[in-house]
């Protein structure tokens, strides 16, 4: 496409879809108007994809995700769609400001962390990959919440992406499919009639998902839910007007928030309600779309693959059981077979609070049948394994845990460590009867976001060097190891990073008012606010430094601007006094005259994708700091290595297989193991210990109770102090040392550039197994079975 035709796209639909006059139109007209001339671009290539699966009968993929962390989409498509010149040179012709644009679109925020951006990022390369694949999720209404800080402290807005027209999704109001809830079963022999006692209906909203170079499209679709019968006409009349619009609005509820629960699991009616909703509606849509294609429900799992992300869509299991055994007739013990070789279970956790359960009356009250059937479920798989002592169903609770891993074919785990302690801790009995069902598939990222789109600079100097092909070939990205040999190349790959620091500089100047040195060591901690994660260990080593400049203000120290990102739930004080700590210590640090040269904190609030792609492009120093073996994978850290940034951290998560990659020496290590946690754990008044043995820690710790950050209240932060001083189970105090020691050879390390630059462009290099292009070949060949298929021509440039 020209940019001659798409200027006169942009126009065509700014007159004619937005209805607005050039003369009068605002940055949003102009967005809408850009977003809908490249989504026009994208549909031919979409229905293409459509019509190839149906055509040769290909197996499709189903990805189950009460989350999709998808953030921004236009320059997602612009860059897939290879529309860049053509898009800027369009605009430049319109006097219109591309970036402006850019950063007018809603950052649709339908996830909480990690989990939700891993489904955004599979969505992508699936159809890079040309992978016939379908998301399924919820539409909420408002995504995460909106964090700003007062007083430092953190306040929760409401999201609204919606308050503005979704440029990019379809909607679909034929595709409605009824749910139920409540009301009684009656059984007729092995099957049941289900006669629900309220209803609702869930309707599509489809968004393309495009891939690189526009090879192949895939569908994003988003319920709504809707009331069956909308609004009460003769209860109006009769003056009852709050009433008459009451079913209405509880029907709409269950699509209305995404519940901001990041590792913990709050019980919540509403949250069952969303997840059978959700996952009622896809497998109803899955099982409509597969009867118009074939007519033997036996060849279900040679046809379709669903993936359960985490237990949130486990009540697929018993779903398509009821389906296949009471709607379609088919004998139990089969339906179970054909529903588990179709359905696999993908474990995000280890951390018991995150371990869903639902009590056996409330689940047995909204969902008569398939309590019925989950103990249907345990009472075959006893059967199966003769064994009694592992059921869904146990204790007057049913375990979705459990209840995913018996119903599905394969279990995986998201990074090595993780899938190895799922064997020997949660699913331990599982394993040992189902040896072969737990896979591990290492987490990946999209580097189309994750480099191309959001480092241009590092993209395009990658590009000069070895061409384009790591694009969509992620480890090709070790041919630039010998261009790290290059001196030259290496100032480039540097000049690259500072000037990404500069930009961010300038941003934290004009957004925050802090002024950060650019030549700083650029120390970023972006994530969700967790004890697990350990915020507080970064912190108590920034006020630990912080004094020891104070102490020597002239002994030459290296200067480093310590970032902070990330919400923490709105429940979970313990970590919202964290994300006060860290904007009361920022205060007190950016303005002190003896340190502020040699250390900066900068906590920008509402951490979302769009401030994560302005981060991570300039970080230095990732920090991956949690405790060994309470991380399943991290993503983030994958995302900070792609984009140059040297590891701090512990053997956790896929930290372990970052660390390996990248070369040890290209790491920094610290903390005890996985192993030595557990030992330690049980050695009685270990953090009291570890204080009386690092005068640093005790002296950080006391700062924090004398109330120097605090001075209007010196107790607020008692319950940090008091956790860390006597419990500790996350260790803190006890790898402070440790954590000490590698911050100090990180300076060091930074004091000689050249080789920073080295480390840094090898971690690059080498980070090209975490692209999330080669964890889908993993679940392609090892849960799923299937192929890709044969795409649609490149997009040309
Ligand atoms: O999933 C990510 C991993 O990279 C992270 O290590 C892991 O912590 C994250 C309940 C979760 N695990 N569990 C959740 C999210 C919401 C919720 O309601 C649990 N998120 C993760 C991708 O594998």
């Amino acid at each position: 496409m020209t940019a001659s035709e798409m200027k006169n796209a942009i126009l065509h639909h700014l007159v004619y879809t937005l209805g607005k006059d050039a003369a009068h139109a605002k940055t949003y007209d102009w967005r809408m108007a850009l977003s809908f001339a490249v989504r026009d671009q994208i549909v031919d290539r979409w229905f293409e994809a459509t019509r190839r699966t149906y055509a040769e009968h290909r197996k499709r993929v189903y990805y189950l995700s009460l989350e999709f962390l998808i953030g921004r989409l236009l320059k997602d498509a612009v860059i897939n769609m290879r529309l860049e010149e053509a898009v800027q040179d369009a605009l430049d012709a319109l006097k219109i400001d591309w970036h402006e644009l850019l950063e007018d679109e809603p950052d649709a925020a339908l996830g909480n962390g990690g989990l939700g951006r891993l489904a955004a990022c599979f969505m992508e390369s699936q159809a890079t990959l040309g992978l016939p694949a379908m998301g399924y999720g919820i539409r909420y209404e408002h995504g995460l919440f909106r964090q700003s800080f007062e007083d430092g402290r953190q306040v929760e807005e409401p999201e609204d992406w919606l308050s503005q027209t979704h440029a990019w999704e379809f909607v679909r109001p034929e595709v409605a499919i009824d749910i139920g809830f409540g009301g009684h079963v009656q059984e007729i022999g092995s099957r049941a009639n289900w006669y629900p006692s309220e209803m609702l209906i869930a309707m599509a909203h489809d968004t393309p998902v495009i891939g690189w170079k526009g090879r192949w499209g895939n569908t994003l679709r988003l319920w709504e839910s809707r009331p069956m019968h909308g609004f009460d006409l003769a209860r109006f009349n009769r003056g009852d007007y709050a009433a008459a619009a009451e079913p209405e609005a509880l029907a709409r509820t269950l699509s209305r928030v995404l519940y901001p629960d990041d590792h913990t699991e709050q019980g919540k009616e509403l949250r069952l309600k969303q997840e059978f909703f959700h996952t009622a509606a896809s497998i109803r849509d899955i099982i409509r779309r597969f009867e118009s294609e074939y007519d033997d429900l036996k060849l279900l799992p040679k046809k379709a693959a669903i993936q359960i992300n985490d237990t949130h869509p486990a009540i697929a299991g018993p779903e398509l059981v009821r389906i296949l055994h009471d709607e379609r007739g088919m004998d139990f013990e089969e339906a179970v077979g054909i529903a588990r070789n179709t359905i696999s279970y993908t474990n995000h956790t280890l951390l018991p609070e995150a371990l869903e359960t639902w009590g056996e009356a409330r689940m047995g009250r909204l969902l008569p049948r398939h309590m019925q059937l989950i103990d249907r479920i345990d009472d075959l798989h006893r059967r199966e394994t003769g064994t009694g002592h592992v059921n869904a169903h146990q204790d007057g609770k049913v375990h979705m845990g459990t209840l995913g891993f018996i119903m599905a074919h394969k279990v995986n785990g998201v990074a090595a460590l993780h899938t190895e302690l799922q064997k020997t801790t949660v699913f331990k009995d599982l394993h040992e009867l189902h040896p072969d069902r737990i896979v591990n598939q290492t987490n990946g990222v999209t580097p189309r976001r994750w480099l191309l789109s959001c480092n241009p600079r590092l993209a395009s100097l990658i590009t000069e060097g070895i061409g384009d092909g790591w694009v969509d070939h992620a480890e090709d990205l070790e041919k630039i190891e010998p261009l790290v040999a290059d001196p030259a190349w290496l100032d480039r790959y540097a000049a690259a990073k500072k000037a990404n620091k500069v930009d961010l500089s300038n941003w934290i100047a004009e957004t925050m008012e802090i002024g950060v040195d650019p030549d700083a060591i650029f120390d970023i901690q972006v994530k969700r606010i967790h004890e697990y994660k350990r915020q507080h260990l970064n912190l108590l080593e920034t006020i630990a430094h912080w004094q020891e400049i104070r102490d020597n203000p002239n002994a030459g120290w290296v200067p480093r601007v310590k970032i902070f990102g990330g919400k923490a739930f709105p429940n979970y004080i313990y970590a919202k006094d964290m994300v006060r700590l860290a904007n009361d210590m920022a205060r007190v640090m950016n303005s002190d005259p003896l340190t502020s040269r040699y250390l900066k904190v900068v906590f920008p609030p509402n951490y979302n994708v769009s401030l994560a792609e302005r981060l991570i492009p300039a970080a230095d120093l990732s920090e991956q700091i949690s405790t060994a073996g309470k991380e399943a994978s991290g993503t983030g850290n994958m995302k900070l290595t792609l984009n140059g940034a040297l590891t701090i951290g512990t053997l956790d998560g896929a930290n372990v297989e970052i660390r390996e990659l990248v070369g040890a020496e290209n790491f920094f290590l610290f903390g005890m193991t996985a192993e030595e946690v557990m030992a330690r754990r049980a050695e009685a008044g270990h953090a009291a210990r570890a204080i009386a043995e690092d005068h640093r820690l005790a002296r950080a710790l006391e700062a924090i109770r004398s109330g120097i950050f605090s001075p209007d209240e010196p107790g607020r932060y008692h319950s940090i102090t008091e956790n860390l001083s006597h419990h500790d189970y996350f260790m803190v105090c006890s790898d402070f040392t440790d954590y000490w020691r590698a911050q100090r050879e990180v300076d060091t390390a930074f004091t000689d550039p050249k080789d920073w630059a080295r480390k840094a462009a090898l971690n690059t290099a080498r980070a090209g197994w975490f692209s999330s292009d080669r964890t889908i070949r993993g679940y392609m060949k090892d849960i799923w079975h299937t192929d890709a298929a044969p795409q649609v021509a490149d997009a040309a440039e």
